[in-house]
């Protein structure tokens, strides 16, 4: 269930469902293209879908055949919007999809129509009710729940636990994917405990922000939530519930292109031992997201985490960087409307080398922004569904004995720019690690160690 359902992200993950399931194929200036999970001109495809795992010498198997994964073709889609488009609407407005591929989806996706949201005007863009929908200027923000907080987290909890019977699924799954908030502040009594959570509900505080009730709900109805978006929707109070009722989160913010290169990027110079000191990350982008960011709030949610992905990486070269020491690295997003959903990214790494020597790097990415975070979508939420389904046990346990993953999924942080990670323990952002994780986890679950690359096999007579 996709909270912001009919924005960009989630009108587009739906169209790539059905597409698939259907294998529909559609005209182009390039010839016929045929719906995947991965594209010849993208950087970002699926993980799951459309990558491989070595399990030895020329051995490569799909990610989604190691262990038993649900397929992306069982998954039922439904969720909550603040606009009331039905999700053909919502896949035109966002102006992401060829229209010869729209025509034969609209169909398919007239009868998805959002559920109505909680909207809390004041930690979005004061720019998002009103937006142009065709000829008409319309509020966006016209299917809106009304009542106290606590009549609004029942009936999203109403309509979780309605969604899972009709549509009769295994496992129902709540992703983030509507606009940015601006952070919350942690307050005491509001937000930093389960118990004041629950009162400060009751209290109709304002202090609790609509994603922060997104995943109360999600958690109480024993549902997986995922943050796609920066705000720190898991203030402490959330932690601790999920912890409780032994109920997965995850997140925060889709890592979907400039931030993965990033954290590719320099993993490799600091591995390398060269040392980045300056990082210029800018973008300009024209779609609804664009919009919500042009916001100084908002922003700034994005700013931060955009901003603390490299630390990891700095902090584990004491012979480039004294303690404390960071590049510089800013952080620059532009509104620009022309550009739409085709988002421009340019990054400027500046690098000192030998002998007082400059090294500077310059990437000029342009990409469909949608694009690249609907496989990251498809990824999470397999990924957590898998995650969910292993237990663990520790060698001095009896043979009934097992415990799954800490409720703060971290292993899914190879898809998330600002990984949350259980209390107390260190955030990993470099993308080679991350995905060693998963991949090493994995093959364990088959009973074969991790790859340690050493391939002593090929280096000793
Ligand atoms: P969008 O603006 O097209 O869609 C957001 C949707 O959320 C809109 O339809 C809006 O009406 C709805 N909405 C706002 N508040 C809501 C609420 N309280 N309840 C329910 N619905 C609500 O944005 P887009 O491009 O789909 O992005 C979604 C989120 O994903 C943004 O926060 C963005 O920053 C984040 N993200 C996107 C990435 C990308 O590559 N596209 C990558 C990383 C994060
Ligand atoms: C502008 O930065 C808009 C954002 O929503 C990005 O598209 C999104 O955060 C993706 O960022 P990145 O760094 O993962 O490409």
């Amino acid at each position: 269930m996709l909270v912001g359902w009919g924005g960009n992200n989630g009108s587009t993950f739906t169209a790539a469902v059905i597409a698939n399931r259907l294998g529909l194929s559609w005209p182009t200036k390039k010839g016929v293209q045929k719906a995947n999970w991965f594209g010849k001109y993208n950087i970002t495809g699926s993980l799951t879908q459309a990558s491989t795992v070595r399990l030895g010498d020329n051995v490569h198997v799909p990610f989604c055949n190691l262990l038993p994964m649900v397929h992306p073709d069982d998954i039922v889609i439904d969720g909550w919007d603040i606009s009331s488009r039905t999700l053909a609407e919502a896949m035109e407005r966002a102006q992401v999809l060829e229209p010869a591929l729209q025509d034969q989806l609209k169909p398919h996706m007239r009868n998805m129509k959002p559920r109505p949201s909680m909207y809390f005007p004041d930690y979005i863009a004061a720019n998002q009710p009103s937006h142009k929908f065709f000829l008409f200027q319309k509020s966006r923000a016209d299917n809106v729940l009304v009542g106290s907080k606590l009549e609004q987290v029942e009936k999203i909890k109403m309509d979780i636990e309605q969604f899972k019977k009709q549509s009769n699924v295994d496992t129902v799954i709540v992703l983030w994917t509507a606009n940015t908030e601006c952070f919350s502040t942690v307050m005491e009594g509001v937000n930093d405990t389960y118990e004041s959570i629950k009162k400060a509900i009751v209290q109709d505080h304002s202090g609790l922000s609509p994603s922060t009730l997104f995943a109360y709900a999600s958690i109480a109805c024993g549902c997986t939530y995922i943050n796609g978006s920066p705000q720190n929707t898991f203030v402490p109070g959330i932690i601790e519930f999920a912890e409780r009722q032994g109920v997965f989160i995850a997140g925060d913010d889709f890592k979907s292109g400039q931030t993965k290169i990033k954290s590719v990027l320099v993993d490799f110079l600091v591995g390398a031992g060269i040392k980045p000191v300056s990082i210029v990350s800018y973008n300009h982008l024209g779609n609804n997201d664009g919009k919500n960011l042009s916001a100084p709030k908002q922003f700034r949610s994005k700013e931060i985490s955009k901003s603390n992905v490299v630390d990891d990486m700095v902090e584990s070269n004491e012979i480039l960087f004294k303690p404390g020491e960071k590049p510089d690295h800013v952080v620059v997003i532009k509104y620009v409307p022309y550009v739409g959903d085709s988002k421009r990214a340019l990054d400027e790494y500046t690098s000192e080398i030998m002998m007082g020597g400059t090294n500077t790097i310059v990437i000029h990415n342009t990409c469909e922004d949608s694009l690249l975070a609907t496989p990251i979508i498809l990824d999470l939420v397999l990924l957590a569904e898998l995650f969910s389904r292993i237990k663990i046990k520790r060698e001095n346990w009896s043979d009934e004995e097992y415990t799954g993953f800490h409720s703060v999924l971290s292993l899914l942080s190879y898809l998330c720019k600002a990984p949350l990670v259980p209390p107390g323990t260190p955030v990993v952002n470099a993308l080679a690690k991350q995905r060693a994780a998963i991949e090493n986890v994995m093959k364990a679950c088959l009973g074969l160690p991790p790859d340690n690359n050493m391939t002593l096999e090929h280096k000793v007579p």
